[in-house]
């Protein structure tokens, strides 16, 4: 088939190297020239594992391509953002910009399915009724569906592949005919069902990640105040075959989690009360951790040196998209008196990639482990001990042993837990 994918993300990236790799013939658009030039002769500008390689074979082969605008093709797909407003309402702008580029270039039997993740009724609501004033029978003319993906950043060509998908039509023939086209590369179980549920089950997967997470940084915030550890809490309940305690951290970020709560929230916010308090709760988090870090530098005296490790949404990734740990440098900046220098060689944050650890370390009276890259495991602590001004580290996600850091003779604390409260 030719496919044509609108939006050239982390998302449609990926998915039209998949196609392309897998029998079709791929154009990929994208309002991004430096993508678009990029992809053209075999690179890609993001970081994900395994992604140029596949976009280079693509592009040598003929079958991945991308253009500034799209062309008729058998099948469209719609992978934009879908960011949420100031006032957490889903701005639908990139959608619907998306669907009224193709509208000139869609021709009757042609297939259009939109993965971008939105409030429930867009498929039906939006994508229909632009259709319907173009003249075209949704679910007659052409078949639509809504595909959302379940990928994670960092694991995104296996999970394409592997994780199981489902696809919602505007009709069951919708549904049909689209899981025929995603068979071509998923390899994991497609289930078919309608439209709007598919959009409530993409919603409700983050959302269930977000309460739970909620409630990890609720119970970190309980154990400071109770006196125990969290993560041994979290780590001997989770014994139970049916306990799926998460974590606590500095807050939740990335695109997903930290977006898509809010899509429910908006159609139903009287109902939707355990998801908002969710939502709040997380989003304190680098509150907590800002009051955390005054705590422990409260006996310093004039300029506070913070260094902080890591400032991406997670681990291992080069996202900084609804970081907590941008909100915690802000705090600590508006304070005055904070001076956060932040390490990071994934992203470029106040010259973050180019700065060494240790020499960011020097004179520091705290060290933040703000974000668990796999560089900042294992740290000489005997070297930070000498050359920092106070020697305490403040770890925010139980990645380093408490006893390995306190041989060094650097004081350890933990987010989550509650030492010497007992
Ligand atoms: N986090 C915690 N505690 C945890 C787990 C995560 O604080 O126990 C934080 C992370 O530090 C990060 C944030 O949550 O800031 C989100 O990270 P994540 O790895 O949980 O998820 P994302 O946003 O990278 O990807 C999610 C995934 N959804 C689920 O796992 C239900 C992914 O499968 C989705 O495809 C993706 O959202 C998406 O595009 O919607």
């Amino acid at each position: 088939m030719k496919i044509c994918i609108i939006g050239l993300g982390y998302i449609g990236l990926p998915t039209a190297a998949m196609f392309a790799t897998h029998g079709h013939n791929v154009l990929g658009v994208d309002v991004n020239k430096k993508v678009i030039d990029a992809l053209n002769e075999g690179k890609i500008i993001i970081e994900e594992p395994n992604l140029e390689e596949t976009v280079n074979l693509a592009v040598k082969n003929g079958s991945l391509r991308a253009a500034m605008e799209p062309e008729e093709s058998d099948a469209f797909i719609i992978c934009v953002p879908t960011p949420f407003k100031p006032d957490k309402t889903a701005d639908l702008s990139y959608v619907e910009d998306g669907i009224r580029r193709i509208i000139p270039y869609i021709r009757k039997d042609n297939i259009i399915v939109l993965e971008s993740t939105s409030p429930p009724g867009t498929t039906r609501n939006l994508l229909g009724s632009i259709l319907k004033e173009a003249g075209f029978i949704p679910g007659e003319d052409v078949y639509v569906a809504y595909c959302p993906e379940r990928v994670l950043p960092g694991r995104i060509l296996k999970e394409l592949k592997e994780n199981s998908r489902v696809i919602g039509g505007i009709n069951e023939e919708s549904a049909r005919v689209v899981k025929k086209l995603y068979e071509s590369f998923v390899e994991g179980e497609i289930f078919i069902s309608e439209a709007t549920t598919a959009e409530m089950c993409k919603l409700m997967e983050n959302t269930y990640r977000d309460v739970n997470i909620a409630l990890a940084n609720e119970l970190a915030m309980l154990c400071e105040k109770i006196g125990v550890n969290a993560w041994e809490v979290i780590k001997y309940a989770n014994k139970h075959p049916r306990v799926n305690l998460h974590m606590p951290g500095p807050g939740v970020g990335g695109h997903c989690i930290a977006v898509d709560p809010w899509f429910i929230v908006e159609k139903q916010p009287e109902t939707a009360k355990i998801i908002k308090l969710a939502r709040n709760t997380n989003d304190g988090m680098p509150h907590y951790v800002f009051e955390k870090i005054k705590d422990l530098t409260k006996n310093v005296e004039g300029k506070i040196k913070v260094c902080i490790l890591g400032v991406t949404y997670k681990p291992n990734v080069d996202d900084m998209r609804e970081s907590p740990i941008i909100e915690v440098i802000q705090l600590l900046k508006e304070q005055g008196n904070f001076e956060p220098v932040v390490v990071d060689s994934h992203v470029d944050f106040d010259g973050s990639k180019e700065r060494e650890l240790y020499a960011a370390a020097e004179g520091a009276h705290l060290l933040v482990l703000a974000v668990n890259h796999n560089e900042f495991k294992d740290l000489d602590f005997a070297r930070l001990k000498n050359i920092m001004k106070c020697p305490v580290v403040f770890d925010t996600r139980n990645y380093w042993d408490a006893d390995t850091v306190e041989k060094a003779g650097l004081e350890y604390h933990l987010l989550g837990w509650g030492r010497n409260k007992q």
